[in-house]
């Protein structure tokens, strides 16, 4: 079951095995680079410990775009027409490729993508919490976009400055594909908010189950986040999680009044000294829990994410054998 963070390292790979604690020199390269606001690449000495940190986070980040696909891959057969059904097939190949640069720029860590693969499936990595939950009805995928994708924009627009530069560089396409995600949720919203009645009532539906989960994308409070603080030092996260959670908070109250939808928050509300909105109580406990593998979908979840990768083993095998085939073509050309 899905419950605990990754287990790194495994001894399998050298790079993860033999921590390097660094010549004087190339402790004083890396906290300068830090200090400067500058990019540590893969071939430059980290701390294992920042290593640690960003494979964690990385590798958690592409499982998140993979598992991600599966609530709204599940409306592809069922999209209302067929300009939403090609919107829809579009963006959930996108999450394909997030997942794939991510776990491209985990690679640069010294692990592979069998391993973080093999780790999602048993249960030893996380996904964002958000995709525990079920896709209901038709509007639930609007939703998805409009305010999942929302959360996820803000969270990682700060992550295109990441101190580590292959994860910088993956996050700054990421998130303009991203913004095309949000966007064509809320004008899947918009048309749904401008229909019937039974319509509308299908957007509020959805708005009310999804907002508070999506509050808790963010993460915990800074005082109860245990990485936040050192992340933040080293220049991976830049921005802590309550001040992301407000920011997103703060955009998205004027999005629901264009739309016309309520946020099921009766404490919400603006307060001009802080400039911000005010906000109710998350329930972090249902968060916890979801972590902890009792979200309502978090066994179907990693269940139909195995199914995918055994219904896959045929494909990949057949890719190996051809490129194997090919390589032998060039060798025996070339001799
Ligand atoms: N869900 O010390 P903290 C998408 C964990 S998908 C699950 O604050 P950190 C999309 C956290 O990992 C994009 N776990 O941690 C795809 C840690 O546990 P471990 C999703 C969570 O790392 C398809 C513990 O709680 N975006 O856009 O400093 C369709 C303590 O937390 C969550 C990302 O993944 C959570 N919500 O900060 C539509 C962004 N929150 O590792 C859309 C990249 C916390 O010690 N990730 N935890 O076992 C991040 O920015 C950071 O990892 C977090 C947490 C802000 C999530």
């Amino acid at each position: 079951m899905y419950t605990q963070a990754m287990d790194v390292p495994d001894g399998s790979n050298p790079a993860a095995s033999a921590p390097d604690s660094g010549s004087p020199q190339q402790r004083a390269h890396f906290d300068a680079t830090i200090a400067a606001d500058g990019r540590i690449e893969p071939q430059d000495w980290m701390p294992e410990a920042y290593r640690q940190t960003l494979l964690r986070q990385i590798s958690q980040h592409a499982n998140s775009e993979i598992v991600g696909m599966l609530p709204e891959g599940n409306w592809i057969s069922r999209a209302p027409s067929l300009k939403r059904k090609a919107i829809l097939i579009a963006k959930v190949q996108d999450e394909g490729g997030h997942g794939l640069y991510l776990y491209g720029a985990a690679e640069t860590l010294g692990t592979s993508r069998a391993d973080m693969i093999a780790a999602l499936h048993s249960g030893r990595a996380k996904y964002s919490s958000i995709f525990n939950y079920p896709a209901l009805s038709w509007a639930d995928v609007g939703v998805i976009g409009w305010l999942v994708d929302g959360a996820a924009i803000m969270n990682q627009i700060p992550l295109c400055r990441c101190s580590y530069g292959p994860y910088a560089r993956a996050m700054i396409r990421i998130c303009k594909e991203e913004s095309f995600h949000q966007r064509q949720g809320f004008d899947a919203l918009l048309a749904m908010m401008r229909g019937t009645p039974a319509q509308q009532a299908m957007v509020q539906d959805a708005v009310n189950r999804w907002w508070w989960k999506c509050l808790a994308m963010f993460g915990p409070p800074d005082a109860d986040s245990e990485h936040s603080a050192q992340s933040m030092r080293w220049g991976i996260k830049r921005i802590g999680n309550d001040e992301l959670r407000q920011q997103f908070i703060d955009a998205t109250v004027p999005q629901a009044e264009v739309l016309g939808v309520t946020l099921p928050d009766p404490e919400l509300k603006w307060n001009a000294e802080r400039s911000h909105y005010d906000h109710g109580a998350i329930d972090w406990e249902e968060f916890r829990s979801t972590l902890a593998g009792y979200g309502p979908c978090n066994r179907e979840r990693l269940a139909t994410r195995v199914a995918a990768h055994e219904n896959g083993r045929w494909v990949r095998e057949a890719a190996l054998a051809h490129a194997r085939k090919q390589q032998q073509r060039n060798t025996e050309d070339a001799s």
